[in-house]
C-alpha cells in the first residue's frame, strides 16, 4: 500500500470518530449550536497535519506483529490501531492550539491558528481541553476490556505531563520581557526539546503499538525509547531549523521562533561561534517583536553558516542513530525496523 494510500485508509476512520464523540454530546442533550461548535474544533484542528504520529501507530503495530501490509489486517484491528494512532493526533491537536496561543502564533497547518478564527479566541483554551478529553472516552469505549488499557492510560498521562513539563522550560526560558542570551545553552536546549516534543511524537507512538502488539515487556519499552528520545531531539533540532530557514509553504507555518525569544538550536549554535560584535547585535535584536531585528539575527545566522553546520549535524546524528539501531536485540519480538522507518521518515525533512 502506497503513502498516499494508507494516509488515505486512516483519514477514513476521523469521521467515525467524530460522530462517537458527537453522540455523547446528543446523550447529554447539548445543543446543536454546541455540537456543531465542537465538531467544527475536531475538524478544524485534528486531521490537517501530516499525521505522522498516528500513521506511525499503524506502521509499528504492523510490523510487530509480522504483518506483510496493512492489508492484512481485519478491518476491526486496523479500525481499533487507527483509533489508538487518532489518540496521539487528538493530544498533538490539543498541545497545537494551546501551543500557538502561548507562543503568539500566526499560521499552523497552512491556516490561521484555532484562536484567531473569528468568534473562537479564549474559547480555545476549552477547546483544546475538550481534544485532550475525548482521548480517554476513545480509549474507554474500544480499550476498556483489554488487559493493557490501564497502560495506555498511564501512557497517556504520563507523556502529557513530561510534555508539559518541557512547555514549562520552554516558556520560562523565553520570558518575552526579559531577554537574556546568557539564559541559554545547547544543554539546555536538549533538555527543552527530550521533554516538549520527544516523548510525545517518537516515544508514545511506538510505546502504544507495543501494548496493542503485547511486545512490551520492560526491556523493550527501555530498547525503544532509548532510541527514540534521541531521534525525537534531532527531529526537534530539525524543527528550529525549518523556523528559521524553511519555507513557510513547506512548513504551514510562519517562524516565531527569533521574535518569541526561543531557546532555539539555532541561537544556541550561533552562540558557540559568535564574535564579540556579533554577540552584542544578537543581545540587542533577539527576542524582539520587530521583523527589522529579525532579520538581522537572521543575517548573523546566514554569515556564521549555521545551516552548514546543521547539515554537518544531521548527517552525524543519523550515523550515530544507526549505529544504535544495529544493536537493538530482537530476541523478544521487538524489532529493529521499527526504528529505522521512523529515522528514514525524517531524514532531510523539509516540512
Ligand atoms: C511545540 O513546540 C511544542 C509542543 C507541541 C508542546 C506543547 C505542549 C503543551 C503542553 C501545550 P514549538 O512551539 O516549537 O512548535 P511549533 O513550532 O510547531 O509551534
Ligand atoms: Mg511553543
Ligand atoms: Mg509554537
Ligand atoms: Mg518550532
Amino acid at each position: 500500500m502506497s503513502k498516499a494510500e494508507s494516509k488515505s485508509k486512516f483519514l477514513a476512520v476521523f469521521p467515525k470518530i467524530v460522530n462517537e464523540l458527537q453522540s455523547i454530546l446528543k446523550s447529554y442533550n447539548m445543543s446543536q449550536e454546541a455540537i456543531d461548535w465542537f465538531t467544527n474544533n475536531l475538524n478544524y484542528n485534528t486531521p490537517g497535519g501530516k499525521l505522522n504520529r498516528g500513521l506511525s501507530v499503524v506502521d509499528t503495530y504492523v510490523i510487530l506483529k509480522n504483518y506483510t501490509s496493512i492489508n492484512d489486517l481485519s478491518t476491526e484491528e486496523y479500525e481499533k490501531v487507527a483509533i489508538l494512532g487518532w489518540c496521539i493526533e487528538l493530544l498533538q491537536a490539543y498541545f497545537l492550539v494551546a501551543d500557538d496561543m502561548m507562543d503568539s502564533s500566526i499560521t499552523r497547518r497552512g491556516q490561521p491558528c484555532w484562536y484567531r478564527v473569528e468568534n473562537v479566541n479564549q474559547i480555545a483554551i476549552n477547546d483544546s481541553f475538550m481534544l485532550e478529553a475525548s482521548i480517554y472516552v476513545l480509549l474507554k469505549n474500544h480499550f476498556r476490556n483489554d488487559p493493557y488499557y490501564v497502560d495506555l492510560i498511564e501512557l497517556f498521562h504520563d507523556i502529557t505531563f513530561k510534555t508539559e513539563l518541557g512547555q514549562l522550560l520552554d516558556l520560562i526560558t523565553a520570558p518575552e520581557d526579559n531577554v537574556n542570551l546568557s539564559n541559554f545553552s545547547l544543554d539546555k536546549h536538549s533538555f527543552i526539546v527530550i521533554y516538549k516534543t520527544a516523548y510525545y511524537s517518537f516515544y508514545l507512538p511506538v510505546a502504544l503499538a507495543m501494548y496493542m502488539a503485547n511486545v512490551s515487556n520492560e526491556i523493550d519499552l527501555k530498547q525503544a525509547h532509548d532510541i527514540l528520545i534521541p531521534l525525537g531531539e534531532y527531529f526537534q533540532i530539525q524543527d528550529d531549523f525549518l523556523d528559521c530557514f524553511g519555507k513557510p509553504e513547506d512548513i504551514g507555518k510562519i517562524g516565531t521562533d527569533i521574535q518569541d525569544n526561543k531557546c532555539s538550536w539555532i541561537i544556541n549554535t550561533a552562540l558557540t561561534l559568535a564574535d564579540k560584535e556579533q554577540k552584542q547585535l544578537l543581545d540587542n535584536n533577539y527576542g524582539q517583536k520587530d521583523a527589522a531585528k529579525e532579520k538581522i539575527c537572521k543575517d548573523i545566522f546566514q554569515n556564521l553558516k549555521i545551516d552548514q553546520i546543521y547539515h554537518d549535524y544531521e548527517e552525524k546524528i543519523v550515523n550515530e542513530l544507526k549505529q544504535k539501531i544495529s544493536k537493538v536485540d530482537q530476541s523478544r519480538g521487538f524489532k529493529s525496523e521499527v526504528l529505522s522507518v521512523f529515522l528514514n521518515k525524517i531524514y532531510k525533512r523539509k516540512k
